[in-house]
């Protein structure tokens, strides 16, 4: 039995999990030996209780096979504290180093690039996800005054980065696509230097893998110019933020931009769709599940179960296919219609797979 965590937090992320938890019952029935138990994180418990999470509370979470979180945000928090506490330090005292943020477009017509398919738009973004501009290091100085001094610092080690490296060259070695590794070293000289250095040291040690180096910004031109060209980009945790919401446009937007937070080594995986809580919409019963719901495959497979996250995938497909799409992406339907015929399609998958 494989157990999961599931926090669908706050806003669309409760909309977007309720699709996801029915998805879960039908493969449960289906004989998928999965259990679940779902924890009310969330802005309301932050300000009822004064805190994120409970005493020990994460520790309740690393004990689950895997943890799949919505998304966390409210106006009410203006300083995210509870979606740092539960998110960053998931990623933190779990160690969940890598950040793998596929970029697969679905339907040709999603794309805002002119005659690009989908063959031209498919590659992963590894994003070093323990380091670099999000340990919380800085200050703030005269606050609300003229005079007002902010500092935030980049931090980065050879352990964190050389893993992380390691990880992206296996990952191309075992699909055998190319690598980029981007940094800033040229403006960014101590951080940036750490990355290039520790790059052009590992390159040796896999010589089957075509790797090359790309400054950030010529990365962005390039994405944007021929996505084509890419399979697998490595870059540090505030590079890889910014790209990776590039990269969902490429893809149709980020109601379709899944993402997995995974230490290789002990096994551990948080699951999330990148997007937000999205307040602005919350509630309307119009939030896009989709990349809740391809999260929710990437988890399936990380689990072992690789058929069913694969019927997953095919089943969101479909659903683009067939045009049930909520407004995001042009159509009319609602999450729970979108949710409805994506677990059909999945259903269907389970009955091809089980005739052959
Ligand atoms: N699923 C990713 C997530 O929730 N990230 C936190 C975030 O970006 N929150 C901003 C917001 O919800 O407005």
């Amino acid at each position: 039995m494989k157990r999961i965590a599931i926090i669908p937090g706050d806003g669309i992320g409760l909309e977007v999990t309720r699709e996801v938890v029915e998805l879960l019952g039908q493969l449960s029935a289906e004989g998928l030996p999965l259990a679940w138990k779902i924890f009310g994180y969330s802005a309301d418990s932050y300000l009822r209780e004064g805190r994120a999470l409970p005493e020990g509370g994460m520790e309740e979470l690393a004990r689950f096979d895997a943890i799949f979180l919505g998304a966390l945000g409210d106006p009410r928090v203006p300083d995210m504290a509870h979606g740092r506490e539960i998110i960053l330090g998931a990623r933190r005292s779990l160690d969940l180093y890598v950040n793998l943020r596929p970029v697969q477009l679905l339907h040709d017509r999603l794309t805002p690039l002119k005659s690009r398919r989908c063959e031209d738009v498919d590659f992963t973004i590894v994003r070093e996800n323990t380091e670099g501009a999000y340990v919380g290091a800085g200050g703030r100085f005269r606050e609300g005054t003229l005079d007002e001094v902010a500092v935030q610092e980049a931090l980065a080690t050879r352990r964190g980065v050389e893993r992380v490296l390691r990880y992206a060259f296996r990952l191309a070695g075992a699909s055998g696509e190319k690598l980029v590794m981007a940094d800033k070293h040229n403006a960014l000289e101590f951080v940036g230097g750490l990355w290039y250095r520790t790059f052009r040291e590992l390159e040796g040690e896999y010589p089957q893998v075509e790797a090359r180096h790309l400054f950030v910004d010529a990365l962005c031109h390039d994405l944007v110019r021929d996505p084509s060209r890419f399979g697998v980009i490595v870059t540090s945790n505030l590079f890889g933020d910014l790209i990776s919401d590039l990269g969902a446009a490429l893809a149709g937007g980020l109601g379709l931009a899944p993402s997995a937070n995974l230490n290789p080594e002990t096994k551990r995986g948080l699951f999330e769709p990148v997007h937000g809580s999205a307040q602005d919409i919350a509630g309307k019963g119009i939030a896009n599940p989709m990349a809740a719901f391809l999260s929710a495959g990437m988890m399936l497979e990380f689990l072992g179960f690789g058929e069913a996250g694969r019927r997953l995938r095919a089943a969101v497909t479909t659903c683009l296919e067939e045009g049930s799409v909520t407004p995001d992406l042009g159509g009319s339907s609602t999450t729970a219609e979108v949710g409805r015929v994506i677990r059909n399609a999945v259903a269907l998958g389970a009955a091809v797979v089980e005739e052959r």
